[in-house]
C-alpha cells in the first residue's frame, strides 16, 4: 500500500502592537488551550487513521505569542506532502485582522485555510447579518469554522482530504458532550515556549450567569458541560509523563463547573496519595467562597492562584451589566477566605461602565487598595466585544463602534462613553496602573502575603510583571511574555516596512532601553520584599483589609455606595448615605 501524509498545521495567531508589530515573545506567559484543545482532536484523528490506513496525518502547532511563523516554510510543507491544511486556531475579535494577514499568504499559494475561534463563533451567533470581516475571509476563500470542534474535526479533514469543503462549518446550536470528550493537549516542546511550563484544560464549559459584556455564554452556552474526574485525571497523567504538573484550568468560573468537587477530589488523590506535584491556577467567581469545601478543596488539589472577575465595585455599574451575582459586601471576607488559604488573588477590574468618571473611578482604586486584600489587580476597558450582547445592541442601534477589530483587547476604548472623552477614558486607564502599584501599596501587599504565608517569589514575580507591562511594554499583562521579540518584515499591511539600517538600531534602543526599565522595577521591588522580609514585626502586621467586615466600625462600601446596593437577599439594609451604621441583614 503506497503511503501518503497529510499535514495539518494549526497557529494559533497573536495581534498587533500601536506599531503594527506582532506581539510575541521568547517565552510566552500563558499557555493556549484552544491550540491544546486542536492539538488533541488533531491527534486523535492521526491515531484512528481518520483518513484512511494509507495516510500519515502529521500535525505541527505554534503560538505566535512565543513563535515567529515561518509563513513559507508551512506553504512548502504542505505542498511537499499533496495535501493538507493550516488551521487558525482560537482566533479572537483582536486577533481576527492578523489572522487574515496570514491567511491571505497561505491563499495566495493556494493552501486551504480554516478559521475557528470566538471573534467567528461570536459574530454568527449573535448578529443578523454577517460582519465584513468575515465575509472578507470568505472572499479569501477560507473556511469558517463555528462552534467547538470536539466530535467534528474527523468529517472536516475528510471533506479538506477530498477538496469537498463547505465555506462555513457552523455547530453553534449543538454544543457537544464533555465527558469522555477528547483530551486537550500539547507536545512538551510546545509547552516550554511558555514560561514556567505552564499547561492548560478545560475542566467544563458553559457559565450560568448573563453579564452583558460577556461573549462566553453566546457561545458555549449557559449550561454547565463538565469533565469527568477519570478524564481531569488522564489529562494530567498524559503530561506528567512530560514532565509537566502545572495547569491553568480556563473554565471561565470554574466555581459554577457542576463536577467541582468530583473533579478537585481526585486531584487531591493525584497529589497527596500519588506523589502528583500539580499546580493550578483556576478562574472563579466572587461568590465561590459561599460554596462549602470549595476553596479548602482547591488548595489541597493545588490551587496556587485564582483569578477573580471583581470588574467593579460599584453596585449600579454591576446591575446595569447583568453582573447581580457580584456583591460588593462580600468581596473582603471573600478574598480573605483566599488568604487563609494561601492562594493569591488577580482581580479583573473594569474601567468605563456608563457611571463612571475620572473622578469615581480613582476614588473607588483607593477604596480597594484600602479595603481589599487583592494581591494583583489589573484594568480592561469596558470593550462591547463581537458575540456579546452589548455589541449587539450597538449594533442593532446603528451606535458608531470602532471598525478595527485589533483594537478589541480591552486595552482600547472601542466606542463612546456617556461621560468621558475616548483620550480622558484612555487617560485613566493609564493612571489606573499606576495608582494601584505605588511603592506603598506594592509594600502594603507584601506585607499582607507575608502574613498569610503567600509564595513570595511568586507574589514578586507577579508584581512587576503586573505592573510593569502595560505601562513599559504597552500590553496588557495577560498578553505579556518574556523578552518581547519585533520582527522588522512583519509589520502590519499599510505601516512601511523599515530600511534594516534605520530598524536595528531602533530596535537595539528600543531594547536596552525596556530592559533597563524592567531590571530597575525588579530590583526595586525586590529590595521592598527584603525590606518586607527584615521587619521583626513582620508577622503582626495588620491593616483594615485584613479584619472582618464591619470591624473597624465603618464598612466604606456600604457607606459609599449605601443608595446603590440591591435590596437583594443577604444586603446590608441600610438607608442612604446619612444612615449610621449598616446592619447585615440575615
Ligand atoms: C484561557 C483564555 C485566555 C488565556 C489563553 C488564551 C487561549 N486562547 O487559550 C489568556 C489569559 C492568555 C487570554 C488572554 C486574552 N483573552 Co482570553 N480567554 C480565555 C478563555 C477563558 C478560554 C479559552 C479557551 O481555551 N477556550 C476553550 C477553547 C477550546 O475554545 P475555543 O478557543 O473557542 O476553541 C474551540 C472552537 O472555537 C473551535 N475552534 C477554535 N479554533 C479552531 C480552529 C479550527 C481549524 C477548527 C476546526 C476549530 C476551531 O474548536 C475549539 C475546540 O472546541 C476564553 C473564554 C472561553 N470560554 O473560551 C477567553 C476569551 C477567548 N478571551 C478573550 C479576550 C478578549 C482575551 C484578551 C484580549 C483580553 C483578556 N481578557 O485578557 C487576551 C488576548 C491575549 C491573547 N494573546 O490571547 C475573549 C475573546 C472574545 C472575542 N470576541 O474575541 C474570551 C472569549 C473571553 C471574553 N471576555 O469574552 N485568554
Ligand atoms: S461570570 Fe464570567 S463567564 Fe459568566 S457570564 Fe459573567 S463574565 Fe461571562
Amino acid at each position: 500500500m503506497s503511503r501518503r501524509t497529510f499535514k495539518v498545521i494549526l497557529i494559533k495567531p497573536s495581534h498587533y502592537d500601536a506599531d503594527g508589530y506582532v506581539i510575541q515573545w521568547w517565552r510566552s506567559r500563558v499557555p493556549s488551550n484552544s491550540l491544546a484543545s486542536m492539538y488533541g482532536l488533531m491527534a486523535e484523528c492521526a491515531a484512528a487513521k481518520s483518513l484512511g490506513e494509507d495516510v500519515e496525518i502529521e500535525i505541527e502547532a505554534y503560538d505566535e505569542c512565543n513563535t515567529i511563523i515561518n509563513v513559507k516554510g508551512a506553504i512548502h510543507k504542505i505542498a511537499e506532502a499533496g495535501s493538507g491544511f493550516v488551521g487558525l486556531v482560537g482566533v479572537q475579535s483582536n486577533q481576527f485582522p492578523r489572522a487574515l494577514d496570514l491567511a491571505r499568504q497561505f491563499r495566495a499559494a493556494d493552501i486551504p485555510v480554516v478559521i475557528g475561534g470566538f471573534h467567528v463563533s461570536g459574530c454568527l451567533s449573535m448578529l443578523p447579518e454577517m460582519q465584513s470581516d468575515v465575509k472578507t475571509a470568505l472572499d479569501l476563500g477560507v473556511i469558517v469554522f463555528a462552534g467547538e470542534g470536539e466530535g467534528r474535526v474527523a468529517s472536516l479533514l475528510h471533506d479538506i482530504d477530498s477538496k469537498q469543503t463547505k465555506p462555513i462549518y457552523n455547530y453553534l446550536a449543538d454544543l457537544p458532550e464533555m465527558a469522555a470528550a477528547t483530551l486537550p493537549i500539547l507536545p512538551r516542546w510546545a509547552v516550554t515556549r511558555v514560561a514556567g511550563h505552564y499547561t492548560s484544560f478545560d475542566a467544563g464549559r458553559g457559565c450560568p450567569f448573563q453579564c452583558s459584556f460577556c461573549t462566553i455564554i453566546n457561545v458555549q452556552g449557559r449550561k454547565s458541560r463538565y469533565r469527568t474526574p477519570d478524564d481531569v485525571e488522564a489529562i494530567v497523567r498524559a503530561n506528567a509523563q512530560q514532565g509537566i504538573t502545572r495547569f491553568f484550568v480556563t473554565d471561565d468560573n470554574f466555581a459554577r463547573n457542576k463536577n467541582w468537587e468530583a473533579i478537585l477530589d481526585r486531584l487531591i488523590e493525584l497529589r497527596e496519595q500519588h506523589r502528583f506535584n500539580i499546580k493550578l491556577l483556576l478562574q472563579v467567581d466572587t461568590l465561590c467562597h459561599r460554596i462549602p469545601g470549595f476553596i479548602e478543596k482547591a488548595a489541597r488539589a493545588g490551587c496556587t492562584a485564582v483569578f477573580i472577575g471583581l470588574e467593579n465595585i460599584n453596585p449600579e455599574s454591576l446591575m446595569g451589566t447583568k453582573k447581580r451575582q457580584n456583591k460588593i459586601w462580600e468581596y473582603r471576607e471573600m478574598l480573605q477566605a483566599w488568604k487563609k488559604a494561601k492562594v493569591m488573588t488577580y482581580a479583573g477590574y473594569i474601567l468605563g461602565f456608563p457611571t463612571d468618571t475620572p473622578q469615581s473611578i480613582a476614588r473607588d482604586i483607593e477604596i480597594i487598595k484600602k479595603e481589599l486584600p487583592i494581591d494583583i489587580l489589573e484594568f480592561f476597558f469596558l470593550t462591547p466585544l463581537p458575540g456579546s450582547e452589548d455589541h449587539k445592541k450597538l449594533v442593532m442601534r446603528g451606535v458608531p463602534t470602532d471598525p478595527d477589530m485589533n483594537k478589541y483587547d480591552l486595552e482600547h476604548a472601542c466606542t463612546a462613553h456617556p461621560l468621558m472623552s475616548k483620550e480622558s477614558w484612555e487617560r485613566v486607564y493609564a493612571d489606573a496602573w499606576a495608582q494601584y502599584y505605588t511603592d506603598e501599596h506594592v509594600e502594603k501587599v507584601m506585607r499582607r502575603a507575608v502574613v498569610a504565608g503567600i509564595n513570595r517569589t511568586k507574589l514578586l514575580d507577579s508584581l512587576v510583571a503586573f505592573s510593569g507591562a502595560a505601562v513599559i511594554e504597552g500590553v496588557h499583562p495577560l498578553q505579556f511574555g518574556y523578552v518581547r521579540r519585533k520582527v522588522r518584515t512583519q509589520r502590519r499591511p499599510g505601516m512601511p516596512i523599515l530600511n534594516p539600517i534605520l530598524f536595528y538600531p531602533w530596535r537595539i534602543y528600543d531594547a536596552l532601553s525596556v530592559g533597563v526599565k524592567w531590571l530597575r522595577r525588579a530590583l526595586r521591588y525586590r529590595a521592598i520584599l527584603k525590606h518586607v522580609e527584615a521587619d521583626p514585626n513582620k508577622a503582626s502586621y495588620i491593616d483594615e483589609a485584613m479584619q472582618p467586615v464591619g470591624a473597624e466600625g465603618v464598612d466604606h462600601f456600604v457607606e459609599v455606595f449605601a443608595d446603590k446596593i440591591p435590596k437583594t437577599h443577604g444586603a446590608p439594609v441600610r438607608h442612604a448615605a446619612e444612615a449610621e451604621e449598616p446592619v447585615m441583614a440575615k
